[in-house]
C-alpha cells in the first residue's frame, strides 16, 4: 500500500499536546497510534505542530533523502517542537517499551502525490 497523508499524520502528527517529555508518553502514544501491533515500530517521531506547520515543508528546501536515494524529501526552515520514541532494548513484545525524548529540530519529510503532501519521516537534525 502506497504511503498516505492520512498514515502520516496517524503516526507523526501530534498537535494538540506539547512536548512531552513525561516518560509515559511513547508507551502510550505508540500503542494508541497502531505501531505496537504485529511487532514494535523501533523509532518514531511526533511532531507537535499544526498540520498547516508541516504540510508546509513540502514547499521547503528539497534534498536528497537520508533512508532512501529518493529526492522528493524537504527539510524544514524552522526548528520544530518533537517527540522522539525509540524502543529499549529489553523491550519484549508484546510489551512494547520506549524511551521518550522531546525536543525542537528541524525535520526532513518525503512529499508525494497531488496535492503534494507529507508522507514519511525521513529524519531530524
Ligand atoms: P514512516 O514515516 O511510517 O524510517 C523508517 C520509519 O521510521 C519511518 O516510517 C519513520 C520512522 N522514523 C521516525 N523518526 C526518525 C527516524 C525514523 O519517525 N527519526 O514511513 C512511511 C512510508 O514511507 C514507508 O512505507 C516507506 C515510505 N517511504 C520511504 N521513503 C519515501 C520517500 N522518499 N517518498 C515516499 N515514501 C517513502
Amino acid at each position: 500500500r502506497k504511503p498516505s497523508a492520512e498514515e502520516f499524520k496517524r503516526q507523526h502528527m501530534d498537535p494538540d499536546s506539547p512536548p512531552n517529555s513525561r516518560p509515559t508518553y511513547c508507551n502510550r502514544m505508540m500503542r494508541r497510534q497502531g505501531m505496537t501491533k504485529g511487532s514494535c515500530k523501533r523509532v518514531n517521531t511526533f511532531v507537535h505542530e499544526s498540520w498547516a506547520t508541516v504540510k508546509a515543508i513540502c514547499s521547503q528546501r528539497q534534498m536528497t533523502c537520508k533512508t532512501t536515494r529518493r529526492n522528493n524529501c524537504h527539510k524544514s526552515s524552522s526548528t520544530l517542537h518533537i517527540t522522539e520514541c525509540r524502543l529499549k532494548g529489553s523491550s519484549k513484545y508484546p510489551n512494547c517499551d520506549y524511551t521518550t525524548t522531546d525536543s525542537q529540530k528541524h525535520i526532513i519529510i518525503a512529499c508525494d502525490g497531488n496535492p503534494y503532501v507529507p508522507v514519511h519521516f525521513d529524519a531530524s537534525e
